[in-house]
């Protein structure tokens, strides 16, 4: 039997990758890979699944007989406000090396606060040599807003390495080893939080989520003088301004973003100048082509066996 052929629109930074990995997948498929000059008016009507990210905005007119929608990334948000979105079912990417690469960052922040790197680069620039308070990781909390597959990964690794972890979701949760809070129990949560992991998709509910008001409810009195904020969800659910406000105003006492309301982050941004922001360019866990792709070819034989697919957005709860 013929198999149908599978859509590529993957707008990645780095396309040779991506051109490397799909000579080594999807064997015995037609691919079409839309980033080739050759396939720009290319009739599409007969693909049956898609692997996209930030895909064109033609593509659904062109393809509109589309079974499954695959992300190229974790986050679906920006997917789910494409005009035209087919109701197909919308696989999200779900893998391990990407749950490592995530749990590797917030770690590397968390340690880097706790160890307080900021101060002694300074320190360092001016050859000086004093020593500074050193809390240990456990008598610091960190607070985790999101207990999905990263932030579940994510609090072992912490609780690893000797932080006292506690995390926050939408829906009641029991992990062995971390004291955890639903919607209800917010503000209980921010009270106990020294440091405060942001691990949520943006959706109507978090979008502008980490406000003033919520850094006002963060613990004050905790082991590193004041609270500190790591988002590595997206940029949509911070209020910049605010995070500049509560920086001005001691509510925080530093901070690491991995994304931005507006990516690339603006120049004019106070946020550049701040010694103690850590500023990445939406990097903490990129995806790994080869794993994408294994990923799918996993779920398209899942689907053409009558299997259910899995990681399976959910329309309504927008993740
Ligand atoms: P999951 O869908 O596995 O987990 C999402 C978690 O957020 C769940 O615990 C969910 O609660 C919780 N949540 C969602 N909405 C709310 C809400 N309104 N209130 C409270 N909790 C909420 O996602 P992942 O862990 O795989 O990924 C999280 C996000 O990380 C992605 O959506 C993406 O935006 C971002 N990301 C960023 C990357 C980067 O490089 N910076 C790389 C990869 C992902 P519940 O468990 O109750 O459903
Ligand atoms: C993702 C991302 O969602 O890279 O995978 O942000």
């Amino acid at each position: 039997m013929t198999k149908s052929p599978l859509l590529i629109d993957l707008k990645f930074s780095d396309r040779a990758p991506v051109v490397a990995a799909l000579k080594r997948h999807f064997a015995g498929r037609e691919v079409i890979d839309l980033g080739a000059a050759e396939n720009a008016g290319r009739d599409l009507s007969d693909c049956r699944y898609a692997v996209l990210w930030q895909p064109d905005a033609d593509l659904f007119s062109r393809a509109p007989n589309l079974d499954v929608l695959f992300s190229g990334g974790a986050g679906v948000d920006k997917i789910l406000a494409l005009e035209g979105l087919p109701d197909a079912p919308l696989v999200r990417f779900v893998d391990p090396s990407l749950t490592r690469r995530m749990s590797e960052y917030v770690v590397l922040q968390c340690l880097y606060h706790l160890r307080q790197v900021a101060a002694y680069r300074a320190s360092q620039k001016a050859r000086g040599w004093q020593s500074l308070p050193q809390p240990e990781a456990g008598a610091v909390t960190v607070g985790i807003m999101g207990l999905g597959e990263l932030g579940r990964d994510a609090a072992a690794k912490l609780k690893m390495m000797g932080f006292n972890v506690i995390g926050w979701s939408r829906t009641a949760k029991s992990i062995e080893g971390i004291e955890t809070f639903d919607e209800a129990g917010r503000d209980a949560f921010l009270a106990r939080t020294d440091i405060l992991v942001g691990l949520l998709p943006l959706t109507a509910e978090t979008t502008g989520l980490f406000n003033l008001a919520l850094f006002e409810k963060l613990k004050r009195d905790g082991p590193l003088g004041a609270p500190v904020f790591i988002n590595a969800g997206r940029g949509g659910s911070q209020v910049e301004a605010d995070i500049a406000a509560a920086l001005d105003r001691g509510l925080l006492g530093g901070a690491s973003l991995d994304v931005f309301e507006t990516e690339p982050l603006p120049a004019e941004s106070p946020l550049w100048e701040r010694e103690n922001v850590v500023i990445t360019p939406h990097v903490a866990a990129d995806s790994d082509i080869g794993a994408l792709f294994a990923h799918v070819e996993r779920q398209i034989a899942r689907f053409e066996a009558g299997e259910p697919l899995e990681h399976v957005v959910g329309r309504k709860r927008g993740y």
